[in-house]
């Protein structure tokens, strides 16, 4: 894994602990598994946004996360924990994808 995606890697799991994750589970991953038990419709929308902003590098990016690293302990967010992943993931999950597709878009030219 080059420098770059280490460093995103690391500031992943960080944010994943901050909001009371696993400190070595991803945010995606968390979303993932929680998406796959279909228990809450708060996973399912943050893997909505997650997804998106993935969508043109990888399809079920969140549930790919989570098949990847299977062996984390994956916790349930309080409400406050809630709401601090979704401002942290929205707004960069929607740069993220509108930049992915100008990318995909400006290379097809
Ligand atoms: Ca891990």
């Amino acid at each position: 894994m080059s420098r770059i995606k280490n460093i995103l890697h690391a500031g992943d799991n960080l944010i994943n602990a901050t909001f009371g994750g696993d400190p070595d589970a991803s945010i995606s991953a968390r979303t993932g598994f929680h998406m796959a038990s279909h228990h809450d419709p708060y996973w399912n929308r943050l893997g909505q946004i997650i997804d998106w902003g993935f969508a043109p590098i990888e399809d079920r990016h969140c549930l790919e996360a989570w098949e990847n690293d299977q062996c984390e302990d994956y916790q349930d967010a309080e409400r406050w924990d809630r709401i601090g992943l979704a401002v942290v993931v929205t707004p960069f999950c929607l740069v993220l994808g509108t930049v992915l597709r100008i990318r995909k878009w400006w290379q097809s030219l």
